[in-house]
């Protein structure tokens, strides 16, 4: 075989280079791209599940009962993307997409849900990733607002650079 050829059945087979990239961006569940340094930090459900987990139970209005919910802080993910402070629309896999104000980021709330009941939960189940609040615990997040912010089937978040 020609080296030419070899090289095109090499890369064909995946043998080449580019394979780990491949590898890794097929874990990825999440993407934080940050406008302001130009950054794009890419998340696994491992990388996620390495951050420090929060977890509360709470009725929603998507589910028919009291749930468990945990992962990590949206303000977490924020960190480990080294993202300062700034306004983020968040996308959906479909085509919802919400403008996230900064002042609904507090340190321990909203999470990035990776887990309900302790289970990983499928794209039917509005999973792997659900922006959650605490609903229960405070009537500021029985609001509209915090309903509309509450965005299922997460895979990127913008952080805006206001
Ligand atoms: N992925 C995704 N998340 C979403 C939405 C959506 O269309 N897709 N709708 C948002 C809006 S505008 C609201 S008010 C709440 C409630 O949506 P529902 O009434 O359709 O359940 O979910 C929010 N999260
Ligand atoms: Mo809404």
């Amino acid at each position: 075989m020609q080296r030419r050829d070899f090289l095109i059945a090499s890369v064909a087979a995946g043998l080449i280079g580019s394979q780990p990239v491949l590898a890794q961006s097929s874990d990825t569940i999440l993407t934080v791209n940050d406008t302001a340094r130009g950054t794009s930090t890419h998340f696994s459900d491992a990388d996620l599940l390495a951050l420090t987990q929060q977890n509360f139970a709470t009725e929603t209005i998507w589910t028919d009962a009291v749930r468990t919910f945990s992962g990590p802080s949206l303000q977490a993910v924020l960190d480990a993307a080294g993202a300062n402070p700034a306004p983020l629309r968040i996308f959906a896999i479909n085509d919802y997409s919400v403008e996230f104000p900064v002042e609904k980021i507090a340190q321990d709330t909203p999470i990035l849900a990776n887990r309900i009941d302790g289970e990983r939960f499928s794209v039917r189940q509005k999973g792997p990733l659900w922006v959650i609040f605490p609903f229960d615990q405070n009537t500021e997040f029985q609001s509209e607002e915090v309903f509309a912010l509450s965005v299922w089937q997460v895979e990127r978040i913008d952080v805006l650079n206001d």
